[in-house]
């Protein structure tokens, strides 16, 4: 709130809007019943039973129109077609990578980096680990460790760069552990797990000085690197006069390669890519692609994708954009503020992420409060979250301090404007009224892997239905007469 007591000025839109897409208002009864089928779980519903859809910032954004000119001039080649040439050009371009494979989406870009590198008793470190990245790298055997610095796990701190790395204990990491144990240290730009956040580039310095002095690669999980170049665009000093793509190189040139999601600051539904300075890992990586993703030039997508990656890699990396997206993102947690509600700070890049232990401090980690929140919010206004807490990450994720429990509200791209983020505002805001009021649920499935995407819930009231005994012997009859 500005200290005039005059509402935020809203972020404007740097776009105006050529194509809607109707979206549904479901009624509270409808959403009542969709909760039930749904078992509880919100990745269950039907588009259609959602309002305001901020489940995720993935494969969710609006393409602009060049880049649905980009898509008419596919050319469907299963070898070698142009689009690829130009995607990798793009590629090399922003990174400086000199070698880039295609894949369909992120995860399979982990698949294929960590099925290559990893295997059992080897150690990947990380700022922190997203819920695929976490799976692929234990799946091969792996350890996943968390290292973000101590204020990442402090919601309330303002701290500018809560994505970054503890040095000490990633110094202490690789001094203890056996040659060759980490065959990578992975760095999560911006830091999904822990809010969004960004990572400075003086960080990115010194975990490059460290790691390369461990003779270990250091990679890049590089989904929202052009949020994370804004930050530190605006909050690093002497970055302000430095532009978005040269603050990204001069993040890139730390590296040795990266994995990217495109689906998010690619601005595209669907796309990912690896990166990478090493020729022998690069062979090694295009057998695995040719495996599962398909021939090197196309990696699982049509070529149309690849050139609408080409686009929207440039395009989020424009100013205007960046200061209109993280403009969003902070006008909502203005207006959550002068409600009261509770939301870790700062707010990130992609999205505002509720302190569930604050919203709901009567509900224990049993009651599952952040999955409890992700329905009210639902049910309240039709709104759809996610639980970024115990459920995704186990109760112990905390690596030695208490686990953050969040609930994610992510902006998709592009796609909602300030009006659709009063509205959320005010459907949190009326939740957090009612608090109190808020129950528990339990979990009724738990799938082996990757729990949130398919686990189902029931309201702890229902769960545990308070039987009264069966009734023995004839009714009385003044129960009858009533
Ligand atoms: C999200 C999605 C994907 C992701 C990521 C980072 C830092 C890799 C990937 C995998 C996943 C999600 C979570 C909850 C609800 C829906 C979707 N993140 N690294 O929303 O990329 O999805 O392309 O395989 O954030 O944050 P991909």
């Amino acid at each position: 709130m500005e200290r005039s007591g005059r509402p935020p000025l809203p972020p404007i839109e740097p776009f105006r809007i050529k194509v809607v897409e109707r979206i549904p208002n479901p009624t509270p009864a409808e959403r009542e019943e969709a909760l039930v089928r749904a078992g509880y779980n919100l990745f269950n519903l039907r588009s259609e039973e959602v309002r305001v859809d901020l489940l995720t910032d993935s494969g969710t954004s609006a393409m602009s129109d060049r880049q649905w000119a980009a898509m008419m001039v596919g050319d469907e080649s299963y070898a070698g077609s142009r689009n690829f040439a130009r995607f990798e050009a793009t590629i090399r371009e922003i990174t400086g990578y000199p070698l880039i494979l295609p894949a369909h989406q992120g995860r399979a870009a982990e698949n294929l980096l960590f099925s290559t590198l990893c295997h059992p008793g080897t150690i990947v470190p990380n700022n922190m680990h997203f819920d695929t990245t976490q799976a692929h790298v234990t799946r091969n055997g792996a350890r996943a460790v968390n290292l973000a610095v101590d204020e990442a796990y402090d919601v309330r701190s303002s701290f500018p760069f809560k994505g970054n790395v503890n040095l000490r204990a990633l110094e202490r990491l690789l001094d203890e552990a056996e040659p060759n144990q980490i065959p990578l240290v992975m760095v999560t730009i911006t830091n999904n797990t822990g809010g969004g956040q960004p990572v400075s580039l003086e960080n990115l310095r010194q975990v490059s000085r460290l790691v390369h002095a461990h003779k270990t690669p250091l990679y890049f999980d590089m989904c929202r690197w052009a949020e994370n170049a804004y930050f530190i665009h605006e909050r690093e000093p002497g970055m302000e006069s430095r532009s978005i793509a040269e603050i990204g190189r001069a993040m890139f040139d730390l590296s040795d390669g990266a994995t990217m999601s495109a689906k998010k600051d690619g601005l595209v539904n669907i796309g990912g890519f690896i990166g990478t300075r090493d020729p022998q890992l690069f062979e090694r990586l295009k057998e695995a692609l040719i495996l599962y993703e398909g021939f090197p030039t196309y990696g699982g997508l049509a070529r149309r994708d690849l050139e609408a990656i080409s686009v929207g890699l440039r395009e989020a990396m424009e100013l205007d954009y960046l200061e209109y997206r993280v403009g969003q993102v902070r006008y909502l947690a203005e207006l959550l503020d002068a409600r009261g509600v509770p939301f870790l700070h700062p707010p990130g890049g992609h999205g505002i992420y509720l302190d569930v232990r604050r919203f709901l401090p009567h509900l224990k980690t049993d009651d599952l409060p952040g999955q409890s929140l992700v329905i009210e919010l639902y049910r309240e206004g039709g709104v759809r979250t996610v639980e970024v807490g115990s459920i995704m990450f186990g109760p112990d994720s905390g690596a030695g301090h208490e686990p953050l429990e969040l609930v994610r509200l992510a902006i998709p791209r592009r796609v909602y404007t300030s009006t659709h983020l009063a509205y959320v505002a005010e459907v949190v805001a009326r939740v957090y009224e009612r608090r109190e009021k808020v129950r528990g649920v339990t979990m009724t499935y738990k799938p082996e892997r990757l729990a949130h995407f398919t686990a189902r819930f029931a309201p702890r009231s229902t769960a545990l239905p308070e039987r009264l005994p069966p009734t023995r012997g004839p009714r009385s009859p003044s129960r009858r007469a009533r």
